[in-house]
């Protein structure tokens, strides 16, 4: 009588620590990614989430530099004595080798970490083997959650580091026919709560928003990243706005108590090479693109998109406002053609219909890597 209960029991405790897992990995990736570490080729961006039995997060960490503690480390170091019996949730395989610091293995043998989820292995030879070392020692150890994720992550930084730019992604919500807002002007909302949760999940992952001074000026968005109960999270990317245009200091954007303190900054330029060189110096290194059709238009002719996410929403408008301006194309022939690397349904919440995310790689780009 009893076995069959207390086998859903277990398969129930292993699908919520499968949740547990994967959202604390998602939150490894944001940690990855947090803005300002500045850039050197060959220093990874690394998270870690370390996580009690019961799927509570016990402490965080993430690489800050060159010769600074490992995630793994950073972690283990604000848990202390907690660390015992969690799992460490990292988006890299931890190292096995002394470089300018010791070897993640040891410090989470060391620590009594029980088990170990990482996203990507460690193709770098001087610091594989760490997943051997832990189950040597006993830890339980399971690679490639989100693994996907985890490299498009690290494309990110070596793109910045091998052109000295940001990294740049466009994003955009249209409806079926290609219109992102009506002919009135209204574009709130375009896409679903699904797609608009989905689109703070991925700035959370960038350092910067980037929008034009017609968007500011006419939308004037807060540029935040926000939970799902509509919190700004503890940590914003910048917020910038560029273009000539004069802006009165009343815009959102300028509103540092709307994110928690993080500044914005206003680029007097058109130029997108320009402006992404402005924000290089600043040690940014992944701008969300989010700005109106103009600005999009010009990062694309300048060939400065390196990726391009876009929800497609299940209605009509049949006029208004295209997603994108003029290209300057006139035959099929021509056409802008990325590729598609990843198509998703995001099932509607609230009743809503869904939205489709597709992420695609401009031609360019992609013929590079
Ligand atoms: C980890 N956790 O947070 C990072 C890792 O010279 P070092 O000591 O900084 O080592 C650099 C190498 O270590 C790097 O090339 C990569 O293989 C790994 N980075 N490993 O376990 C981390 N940043
Ligand atoms: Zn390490």
């Amino acid at each position: 009588m009893s076995t069959p209960d207390r086998r859903r029991r277990t398969t129930m405790q292993h699908h919520d620590r499968a949740a547990a897992e994967k959202s604390a990995m998602r939150r490894a990736l944001v940690l990855a990614a947090t803005p300002g570490v500045p850039m050197v080729a060959d220093t990874r961006r690394v998270g870690c989430v370390l996580l009690a039995p019961d799927g509570g997060v016990v402490a965080e960490g993430h690489h800050r530099g060159p010769g600074t503690p490992h995630a793994e480390a950073a972690a283990l170091d604000v848990a202390g004595e907690r660390a015992r019996g969690t799992t460490a949730v990292v988006t890299l395989e931890p190292c096995h080798h002394t470089g300018r610091t010791g070897p993640c293995t040891e410090a989470l043998i060391a620590a009594g970490v029980s088990r170990v989820v990482y996203a990507e292995s460690d193709a770098n030879p001087v610091a594989a083997g760490g997943r051997a070392r832990l189950e040597a020692a006993g830890i339980d150890v399971d690679a490639g959650l989100l693994a996907d994720e985890a490299a498009a992550l690290a494309d990110v930084y070596r793109l910045a580091a091998r052109e000295q730019r940001p990294f740049v992604t466009w994003k955009f919500a249209t409806t079926l026919d290609g219109r992102s807002a009506a002919a009135d002007g209204t574009s709130r909302w375009v896409s679903g709560r699904a797609a608009r949760l989905d689109t703070h999940r991925l700035r959370a992952r960038c350092d910067t928003m980037l929008v034009g001074t017609n968007t500011v000026a006419v939308d004037d968005p807060q540029l935040t990243v926000r939970d799902a109960e509509d919190r700004p999270l503890a940590t914003q990317p910048l917020r910038a706005v560029m273009g000539e245009r004069d802006l009165s200091s009343d815009r959102r954007i300028f509103d540092a108590s709307l994110a928690g303190g993080a500044p914005s900054v206003h680029l007097r330029t058109r130029d997108p090479a320009a402006a992404l060189a402005e924000l290089f110096a600043l040690d940014r290194q992944h701008v969300f693109l989010e700005g109106g059709p103009t600005l999009a238009a010009a990062f694309l002719t300048a060939g400065l998109v390196d990726e391009i996410v876009v929800y497609v929403a299940p209605f009509l408008l049949g006029a208004g406002r295209s997603a994108v301006a003029d290209l300057g194309i006139t035959t099929i022939a021509d056409a802008f053609r990325p590729v598609v690397t990843d198509v998703t349904v995001l099932p509607g919440l609230d009743g809503e219909e869904p939205d489709v995310r597709l992420v695609l790689t401009p031609p360019s780009t992609h013929e590079e890597s």
